[in-house]
């Protein structure tokens, strides 16, 4: 079972995958938790190109860098682990690129979802879960984290667009849950996060049985 979580900056997508990871190990699963960008080595050595805020990286060269990293996460993590019979839970995957590069950057959304089946051999999740919320309140969310973790208010690359990017994005995931309904999850994430985890759990719950 290849399960990915989503959502605009700010979400509460590592709170959740916390929260998720305590359930699934509640209930015996054998899963493997990881993200994008940087789920394996040669994406740790890309993930801090791609977040490095003085880096001036021109649009389609920070395409490919999410590509070559997702590519390889594939190859050598996900693929092998979901072959054992585990569940992969990963935080962001080929639907960050779309709503990011595309509805974000403005990128053509058909050639990014080819890019991403060429990336990952066609591999897409099973269930997408998407945390959604109003920008405003995600950036507000992940700019009182920072000061709390002592980084600037606009430190990383993806913090320092402006609202409108992140609306943008949010729109982007939405689009994506609209038409692809049977994949997608979305939960209310202005909830309490056991309350975004429940909802998440409920929907589970029939492939639970399967441990697959
Ligand atoms: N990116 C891309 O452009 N293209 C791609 O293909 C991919 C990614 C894969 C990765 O950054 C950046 O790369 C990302 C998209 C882009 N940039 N942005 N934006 P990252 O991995 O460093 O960061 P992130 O993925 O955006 O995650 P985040 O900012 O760390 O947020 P989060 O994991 O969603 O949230 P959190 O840390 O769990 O919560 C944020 C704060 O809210 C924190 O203080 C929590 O305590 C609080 N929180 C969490 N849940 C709640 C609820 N339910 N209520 C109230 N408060 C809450």
């Amino acid at each position: 079972m290849f399960l990915t979580v989503e959502g605009i900056e700010g979400a509460g997508k590592s709170t959740f995958i916390g929260l998720l990871e305590e359930e699934l190990g509640r209930r015996g699963i054998d899963f493997l938790r990881t993200r994008e960008p940087g789920g394996c080595a040669l994406g740790r050595q890309i993930r801090p190109l791609l977040l490095d805020a003085s880096q001036n990286v021109s649009s389609r060269a920070e395409l490919f860098l999410f590509l070559a990293d997702r590519a390889q996460h594939v190859a050598d993590t996900i693929r092998p682990a979901l072959e054992r019979g585990r569940w992969v839970l990963c935080d962001r995957y080929a639907d960050s690129t779309i709503a990011y590069q595309g509805y974000g950057r403005g990128m053509d959304v058909e050639e990014l979802q080819r890019l991403n089946d060429y990336a990952t051999d066609s591999l897409w999740p099973d269930i997408t879960f998407l945390l959604d919320l109003p920008a405003e309140v995600g950036l507000g969310r992940a700019l009182a984290r920072n000061g709390r973790e002592g980084l600037t208010q606009s430190e990383g690359r993806f913090e320092a667009e402006a609202l409108a990017f992140h609306q943008r994005i949010r729109e982007g995931f939405l689009t994506r849950a609209a038409r692809w309904p049977e994949r997608f999850c979305v939960l209310d994430a202005e909830q309490l996060p056991e309350a975004v985890v429940a909802q998440a759990v409920k929907h589970l719950e029939p492939y639970f049985g399967e441990k697959h």
